[in-house]
């Protein structure tokens, strides 16, 4: 009984931490590869993120706050260009494949002074 709660405690205490933090990508029965970027208190985690070819990348957004995912670097003439989520709300997701190795930089259109320069590296 007693170690049944000190395992609750324990997985309410770091599973949640540990699975934004790491960033790994997860590996379903499937063999698809999901990479979660979560979008909360106006960061994008993890940023690097860093995958393989031809994955996808979804991403959700956590706050309460309009945000976007968009490609290239604010002011850019091509920003949005590769991808944009366009206003995703509350629990809203957006994915993007990448099927280009490099580093693809992205920001969030109204928050373009601080969501700015979040990267996925495509390995
Ligand atoms: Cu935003």
């Amino acid at each position: 009984m007693a170690g049944r709660v000190l395992l609750k405690l324990f997985l309410m205490a770091f599973v949640p931490a540990f699975s934004i933090s790491a960033g790994c990508p997860g590996t379903s029965p499937g063999g698809d590869i999901e990479n979660l970027v979560t979008i909360e208190n106006f960061i994008y985690t993890p940023s690097p993120l860093t995958i393989e070819r031809g994955q996808t990348v979804r991403w959700i957004n956590l706050d309460i706050s309009v945000h976007t995912v968009t490609s290239g670097h604010p002011g850019d003439p091509d920003a949005g260009s590769l991808f944009d989520s366009g206003a995703m709300h509350r629990n809203d997701t957006f994915e993007h494949t990448f099927n280009e190795t490099g580093t693809f930089v992205y920001f969030c259109r109204p928050h373009s002074q601080t969501m700015r320069d979040a990267v996925v590296i495509v390995q």
